[in-house]
């Protein structure tokens, strides 16, 4: 019996390679997560911007804390069982009013696993909808292998090089994943998806945690991953610490290394040395 997701939904998943939505948390509880996210910005005088977006979970216990949310790691074990890593957290945050998109892409293209066992749980921290630019993922496209991709470095495209699918994929059959405060969808690494720009008067923000189960392993290089569920009896990452409270110097110093090394798997092969080198260059990153 699953813990979280219902037999259907672990069905849908297999074959369409998605899930959505699934309810998390109270749109209060995802409204006060957003509140400790924007204090910072307050704090620090602005939106947060290239390292900080990435590895966030290191730097941020509210972020950590979702990482480790009971329900939201339930529902990854439904998929790929008890032994669970969180590789990586993303804040995809698109401003009211606009041009910041996301092309259609697989999200395996450059990260470097061994093994398409990789789901993203993207938690909504505001309303996603039509307006204000929700991801839309294409239906059992999670089936095809690694295809061909090609990097635009379009400074308003929110991906690493912003990098675009090369072969012809069917949009019209895409599904538009709408979501409310404290929602949640699943996809697989390998489906195609993509979000366009931000048209509404509110800003979109977004958190992606991609979780691995401790059998996949990093083909690039040194790689970290903090253990959320079981055991780790392969031990090809390295395991991150859990911040005790946010912004902490040694977290911090920590974060850096970790955030650059992992920049550096990602942007293997061009001029890019670093998450803040690549924001520099796309403002809106
Ligand atoms: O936030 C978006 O609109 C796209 C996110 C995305 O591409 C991802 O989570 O893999």
């Amino acid at each position: 019996m699953p813990k979280l997701l219902t037999e259907a939904q672990v069905e849908q998943y297999r074959e369409e390679g998605y899930v959505s939505p699934v309810r998390v948390m109270s749109a209060e509880a995802a409204e006060a997560i957003r509140e400790r996210l924007e204090a910072y910005e307050r704090e620090s005088g602005g939106p947060l911007r290239g390292n900080l977006r990435h590895k966030a979970h290191l730097l941020f216990r509210f972020v950590s804390e979702l990482v480790h949310q009971e329900r939201i790691v339930d529902a990854i074990e439904d998929l790929y069982g008890p032994d669970l890593l969180c590789w990586n957290t993303n804040f995809f945050i698109k401003e009211a009013n606009n041009p910041a998109f996301v092309s259609w892409h697989q999200d395996s293209t450059y990260w470097g696993l061994s093994s398409p066992d990789v789901v993203t749980a993207w938690i909504a921290l505001s309303r996603s909808d039509e307006e204000s630019g929700a991801m839309s993922v294409i239906p059992g496209t999670h089936k095809l292998d690694q295809v061909p991709h090609r990097d635009t470095f379009d400074e308003r495209n929110l991906l690493t090089r912003g990098q675009e699918i090369a072969v012809d994929v069917d949009t019209s059959q895409a599904v538009r994943l709408d979501l409310e405060p404290g929602e949640m969808s699943l996809h697989h690494v390998r489906i195609v998806h993509g979000s366009p720009p931000n048209r509404s008067n509110r800003r979109r923000i977004g958190l992606a945690i991609r979780y691995i189960p401790t059998s996949v392993r990093q083909l690039e290089g040194e790689d970290s991953a903090t253990l959320v569920r079981g055991t780790d009896r392969v031990g090809s990452f390295e395991h991150e610490p859990v911040p005790v409270q946010d912004m902490q110097p040694d977290m911090v110093a920590l974060h850096q290394a970790i955030a650059d090394r992992s920049a550096r798997i990602l942007y293997r092969g061009t001029q890019i040395k670093s998450y803040d080198d690549a924001a520099a260059k796309g403002s809106y990153r």
